[in-house]
């Protein structure tokens, strides 16, 4: 069974029951002048894990195992937009830079180019902060008998934790590769990687992606 060199404890996983999650590399949070940006947030602390991200997505690919992308939106009417998630958002579903924000077949909420599914990859729509809430997630993993989760994406305190936390207390083993997560915020950033790894693993294992990488290529 391989291992990573990971936190608290080496990471083990069956190759053949793990999925790659990719959450949220929209273009409405990493491109310079989208929403994030439009927020006074610095794009540069999420874009930095595109290099990563896209060796991990290759090794991943070679080895002919499984990617599942993830985007955070809603449909063009809003109406699976809770209230009170909008109350807070309220420039969701209105006009920015790259179309309407967070909206469904908008430009913005699409994914960035450099990491663009490919065929058969699935893409999971979800209208919350964690990828399990009103979404195909779960029954995707039970399809393919998926038991650990590498989990990358943005950001690290907001949709990665809701869906470590979420995937967590269903039963699967979650590893946060450190490089592959981003915060516009770099103490959330360290400190949500430290809240996954804490007590002993309490949510998962943390690792760096060539240790990753490393392993599915033997
Ligand atoms: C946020 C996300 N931060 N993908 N979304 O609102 O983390």
């Amino acid at each position: 069974m391989p291992t990573v060199d990971a936190s608290p404890v080496p990471f083990n996983f069956a190759l053949d029951r793990t999925a790659l999650l990719v959450i949220d590399m929209q273009r409405d949070f990493l491109l310079p002048g989208g929403f994030g940006e439009s927020l006074g947030n610095d794009v540069a602390q999420l874009r930095r894990t595109i290099g990563p991200l896209t060796s991990l997505m290759a090794a991943w690919r070679a080895a002919g195992l499984p990617i599942i992308h993830t985007r955070e939106g809603h449909e063009p009417d809003l109406s699976d937009c809770p209230p009170a998630k909008l109350a807070r958002g309220p420039m969701i579903g209105k006009p920015g830079r790259f179309g309407r924000i967070l909206v469904r077949g908008e430009y913005g909420h699409d994914i960035i180019d450099e990491l663009q599914p490919i065929d058969g990859e699935p893409v999971v729509d979800k209208p919350g902060k964690g990828a399990f809430y009103a979404t195909e997630l779960p029954e995707l993993l039970d399809k393919d008998g998926i038991e650990s989760l590498v989990v990358t994406g943005v950001t690290t305190e907001v949709c990665v934790h809701t869906t470590v936390r979420e995937a967590n207390d269903r039963g699967y083993e979650c590893l946060v590769l450190a490089d592959c997560v981003g915060s516009y915020f770099p103490e959330f950033q360290r400190v949500g990687l430290q809240m996954i790894a804490a007590q002993g693993g309490i949510f998962g294992w943390v690792a760096e992606s060539p240790a990753l990488i490393k392993e599915i290529a033997r």
